[in-house]
């Protein structure tokens, strides 16, 4: 049995990044069920994210989507989360949403959009300039939806420009985090639909490009732990979106539909050295919550990374290699499902009561008033984004 003390020592440095977007109303084509207490603008989005540190204690910094977070001045949305006890993260720039992208948006056909898109990118690297964001996190929706719509190898060669000249601009401290999706919005063919190609860019640009996963963007079936051991392995692996699938990009709270992968894929972390600060990976939350509660939901998704975490950080790391290296298939296996199988939430309640946290963390926020409070406050909330 590995020591508690080190487990929790761990437990305690890691940072969950929460989404700005998550705290918005979202929903399917179909319906955007609307709810009570939304947050109207980017600066409640914060103040969400920030009760949602308050409780769990982990998850300091909030990732923001521009332009859904538009603001006049992002210094004062740097101070004001400040304020609150968290920071600004991850910028996502979003060149999917204009008329103008039907095409695509750095693989579009007509280099007007092409330069339009390129500015986004480039001006999102500048509001990172003043909220002191590390990472540019770019995910494209750029495809085809029927063969023979455009050629898959000049878009490859649009794409390559666009990231070259993103990635020029960015700061001695800044990385730029590639994201891929197998499908959807293109139905036929994604231009930067898998690992693989993410990688094969990051890459030939340099070493402040990496790979980011989202768990929802494979194909069902994909082995996710396999990535991200691969990626850890060549310093690729830039960080997650956690979330949960059971079919497609689902989004739905980290660990409900498999608990096991999240593990599996910890599993991986701790072996390869990704929850030192020094490897850069970013623990970040991909969600929507389309008919769930917004606060809790986030609440619930950072217990759920922080209990895979802790059964990952249970395994025993020695026992598992000398077992590996004797050829014990059965033995080593065992050493995954034990940790798997055991409870950890004691042991994370006490971690908390040490944090000066309450152990139970969703029913203190269900406590804590804070969601009548937004209900009375906040009138006309506005939508993440997408999906009305
Ligand atoms: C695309 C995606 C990407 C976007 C977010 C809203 O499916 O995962 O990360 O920025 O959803
Ligand atoms: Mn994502
Ligand atoms: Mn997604």
């Amino acid at each position: 049995m590995s020591d508690y003390s080190a487990v929790k020592a761990a437990l305690r440095e890691q940072r969950i990044e929460t989404p700005s977007w998550a705290f918005g109303n979202s929903g399917t084509r179909f319906k955007v069920f609307a709810q009570e207490g939304i947050p109207r603008d980017a600066y409640e989005k914060i103040a969400d994210a920030a009760t949602v540190h308050r409780f769990t204690g982990v998850a300091p910094s909030v990732a923001v989507h521009i332009p859904w977070d538009r603001v006049d001045d992002y210094a004062d949305l740097a101070k004001h989360a400040e304020n609150l006890g968290v920071r600004i993260g991850a910028v996502n720039p979003n060149v999917f949403q204009d008329d103008d992208y039907r095409l695509g948006s750095v693989c579009n056909p007509d280099p007007a959009v092409r330069k339009k898109a390129l500015g986004h990118l480039l001006e999102c690297v500048d509001i990172m300039d003043v909220t002191g964001s590390r990472d540019l996190s770019i995910w494209l929706a750029d495809g085809l939806n029927y063969p023979g719509q455009d050629s898959i190898a000049e878009r490859q060669a649009r794409l390559e420009e666009a990231l070259a000249a993103v990635y020029e601009r960015l700061g001695e401290n800044q990385r730029m985090l590639l994201e891929y999706k197998f499908f959807e919005p293109a139905f036929y063919a994604t231009d930067v639909p898998d690992w693989g190609t993410s990688y094969a860019h990051c890459l030939e640009l340099g070493e402040k490009a990496q790979v980011l996963v989202d768990t929802g963007h494979h194909a069902p079936g994909t082995n996710i732990e396999f990535i991200v051991a691969f990626l850890l392995r060549k310093r690729r692996l830039g960080g997650f979106h956690f979330n949960s699938r059971f079919y497609a990009d689902d989004d739905l709270m980290v660990g409900a539909a498999d608990p096991y992968q999240l593990f599996r894929i910890m599993v991986e972390i701790v072996l390869g050295g990704g929850l030192d600060a020094a490897s850069g990976v970013a623990f970040m939350l991909d969600q929507c919550h389309n008919i769930e509660p917004k606060v809790p939901a986030l609440i619930r998704s950072v217990l759920n990374v922080q209990e895979a975490t802790a059964k990952a950080l249970l395994v025993d790391a020695g026992e598992l290699r000398k077992l590996q290296r004797a050829g014990d298939v059965l033995g080593a296996n065992a050493v995954l499902t034990d940790a798997f199988a055991t409870d950890v939430r004691p042991l994370l309640a006490e971690l908390r009561d040490e944090m000066g946290l309450d152990p139970d963390p969703i029913a203190a926020y269900r406590r804590s008033g804070y969601a009548e409070r937004i209900v009375a406050e906040r009138v006309g909330g506005t939508a993440a984004g997408w999906g009305a």
